[in-house]
């Protein structure tokens, strides 16, 4: 059976990022078995959140999801903090996971910086309790961006240890599903930085709620280089921008990045622009207005949520029952 797990963290808007590494993802797959979709604000908060921001951004990304296409009579939505077995499988797993391996985690790396000293337990437990996230549903695949793809081995390598311990085979090892053409969408003002909600420059990237001007001004602002687009895929690879812009067109477009580079092969930056701008304004706004009507309604949204929770307890409660019975728990 397909059992499909994946999480947004409401830290900021989404942006074409979150959408075409992700989200487009999770809807054109959601056909294919079970899906729960989870607004993952226990993650938010490894970095400050102001709690009034975090309660809107959580409603904001859950809307986000139903307007992009998830059916929640075929998908559950829920809050990662109203289904408490993540913590509780958090913390059980955080006993089979060496500091060696987390020592290797390159988001952490980038998220504490330097002040290593001053980061959160949080920051640098993510990824454990990402693991608990897939684990505690026995999930078989996770759609996300490939900035996600260390986390994922990660969750394996966790997986594999628990079930080693107890020779079991309890825990199935997930499958990352890194799919599209934009699996890492870069910063639209340095092609070398992956786009992302905490970049302080909100030039930096494409929120799915910007309005079409917006949308319009922060393409035509868009970092370039001097030369004409190029010709072939190898050309890109000291082109970090035009290699981005002509993939955020190709994967907006439904085209190969090979079919968006012949499309523009010779020509200057402002044609991509222009074409760029069309298609995400043709695609976003539609996303963006039924974002805004679900929001008029938050009672409608909370709702949804509790109904996913329910349903997500449902699956994770007999899985966490099992891992408490194999550690040696006595029942309560
Ligand atoms: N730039 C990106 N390109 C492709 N996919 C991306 N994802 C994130 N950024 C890109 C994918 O979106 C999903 C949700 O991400 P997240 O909310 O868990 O946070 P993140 O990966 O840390 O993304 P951000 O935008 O950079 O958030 P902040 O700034 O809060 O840390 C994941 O599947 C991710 O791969």
């Amino acid at each position: 059976m397909t059992r499909i797990l994946s999480g947004m963290q409401p830290t900021n808007q989404l942006h074409l990022g979150n959408y075409l590494g992700a989200l487009k993802n999770w809807v054109a797959l959601q056909d294919r078995g079970e899906n729960l979709f989870c607004v993952v604000d226990l993650h938010a908060i490894t970095v400050p959140q102001d709690p009034e921001t975090l309660i809107r951004s959580t409603r904001e990304i859950a809307a986000a999801y139903i307007a992009a296409g998830i059916d929640t009579a075929q998908s559950i939505i829920f809050a990662q903090s109203h289904v408490s077995a993540h913590a509780e499988l958090g913390w059980i797993l955080g006993c089979f996971t060496p500091l060696g391996w987390l020592n290797r985690m390159t988001q952490f790396k980038e998220k504490a910086g330097k002040d290593r000293e001053n980061a959160l337990l949080g920051l640098y437990g993510y990824p454990v309790l990402m693991a608990a996230d897939i684990l505690t549903y026995h999930a078989t695949h996770v759609p996300v961006g490939e900035d996600q793809k260390q986390h994922l081995e990660l969750t394996r390598d966790i997986a594999g240890a628990f079930n080693r311990r107890y020779e079991v085979d309890f825990f199935p090892l997930p499958e990352p599903q890194i799919l599209g053409e934009a699996t890492r969408v870069m910063s639209l003002r340095d092609g070398t930085k992956k786009m992302s909600k905490s970049d302080p420059s909100d030039m930096s990237r494409i929120n799915m709620t910007d309005s079409p001007d917006l949308i319009a001004q922060k393409i035509r602002k868009a970092k370039t280089d001097p030369d004409a687009l190029p010709f072939s895929p190898d050309e890109l690879e000291t082109r970090p921008e035009a290699d981005n812009l002509l993939t955020l067109y190709a994967a907006l477009s439904d085209v190969s990045k090979r079919a968006a580079i012949a499309r523009f092969a010779g020509a200057q930056f402002s044609l991509l622009k222009a074409e760029l701008t069309e298609v995400a304004i043709e695609k976003l706004g539609p996303i963006a207005a039924r974002m805004t009507a679900l929001m008029e309604d938050t009672a409608a949204i909370d709702a949804i949520l509790r109904d996913g929770a329910e349903k997500a307890n449902a699956i994770a409660q007999p899985i966490l029952a099992e891992t408490k019975r194999l550690v040696g728990f006595l029942p309560g």
